[in-house]
């Protein structure tokens, strides 16, 4: 019996000779039975030496046991050895969107001249998106802008949309804080349009700045500033044409010069030299005293200049994307060979897309 506990090679093999043995029907059970039957002189006699033979196979079945326990568990540590030394595995890494890393590139160049990032609802009223930025009911504008409304007015009876630029984060800020004021709203926008060249949600900045005395050479200093370092060159040139918005007087069309390299319209040097040509960049003007009365400022006191620029469109300039269509595709290919690292932080000391 004891050769063939140690002879056993799996947990089966124990538990069957464990039942041959000690079992109801085992042969040391059947012996241990006998005593039963003996007179107490022959019990005294056979006894010490049955119950000896039970705790020894019961001993070697458990030794036999923990060996063959021990045996598997280093089988499976072997199997489940992990190699310190190899590299780490890589993993799935995401990439920050084009469109996400521009604008951290406008906050960062916009913060390094004093101005603050405002934010605001995407679902604005006809108030705030049109009539306060001195849009008249009737004007054009606002069939031009192609807006989505919603199907019911707010609690005022004001008709609600999707905003179709982020000026009413401007209305918000200057009804809301007192001047000086200098911010830029980053952010979506919405207009019915579907085509190569528009989709019908799109990233817009605008920026804003409101105080004393202020006129069009601080316009035209900031941006061409933002434009120098948002394009990482000197000869950024810029031509001012005038224009028409309802809520700037006067307003300014701002073109760059530029040129096409290997296919590539490169930004940079003045429109009006041999090989370049200028380009429209951004509407502009000084804010109308219409639509800082509207927020509740004297205008005889409190002057300001504003700006809209398309952040897709600054992206794909600096970045050299041909379809604006691709940026909201979602596609994995597109935005591993656009996107950027999450650790490539923009800094104006680094490199703003260094
Ligand atoms: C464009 C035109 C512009 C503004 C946006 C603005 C905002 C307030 C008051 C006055 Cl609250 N103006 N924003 C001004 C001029 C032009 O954007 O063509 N954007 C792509």
């Amino acid at each position: 019996m004891l050769g063939e506990i140690e002879a056993a090679t799996d947990a089966g093999a124990i538990e069957a000779l464990r039942i041959e043995a000690l079992g109801k029907a085992g042969s040391i059970t059947a012996l241990l039975k006998t005593l039963g039957g003996m007179n107490p002189e022959e019990r005294q006699a056979r006894g010490p030496e049955i119950h000896a033979l039970r705790e020894t196979v019961t001993a070697a079945l458990a030794e036999r046991k923990a060996t063959l326990d021990a045996a598997a568990l280093d089988v499976k540590l072997a199997a489940e050895a992990i190699d310190m030394s190899l590299p780490a595995d890589a993993g799935p890494r995401g990439s920050v969107h084009p469109v996400s890393q521009v604008m951290d590139e406008l906050a960062e160049i916009f913060a390094d001249m004093g101005f603050a990032v405002a934010t605001g609802p995407e679902i604005e009223d006809d108030w705030r998106n049109f009539t306060a930025l001195n849009i008249p009911e009737t004007h054009p504008a606002r069939a031009m802008h192609d807006t989505f409304y919603f199907p019911d007015a707010n609690a005022e009876g004001q008709k609600m949309l999707l905003r179709t630029h982020t000026s009413p984060v401007q209305i918000r800020t200057m009804m809301s804080q007192e001047p000086p004021i200098r911010i830029i709203a980053p952010g979506r926008v919405y207009r019915s349009d579907s085509d190569a060249t528009h989709t019908p949600m799109f990233h817009q900045v605008e920026g804003l700045v409101i105080d004393r005395g202020i006129h069009m050479g601080h316009l035209k200093w900031t941006l061409e500033t933002f434009l120098k370092a948002y394009f990482e060159r000197d000869d950024i040139v810029l031509r001012l044409r005038p224009s028409y918005f309802p809520f700037t007087e006067p307003s300014a069309e701002v073109d760059v010069g530029y040129r096409h390299e290997k296919g590539r319209r490169v930004v940079g040097g003045n429109g009006d030299d041999e090989g370049h040509a200028w380009m429209e960049l951004l509407g502009s003007g000084m804010v109308n005293r219409r639509v800082i009365a509207n927020c509740g400022l004297d205008p005889d006191e409190w002057q300001g200049f504003a700006f809209g620029v398309g952040v897709d469109r600054l992206a794909m300039l600096k970045y050299g994307m041909d379809d604006l269509r691709a940026f909201f595709d979602g596609d994995l290919r597109w935005l591993s060979h656009y996107g950027f690292g999450a650790l490539s932080v923009p800094t104006l000391s680094g490199g703003i897309s260094a």
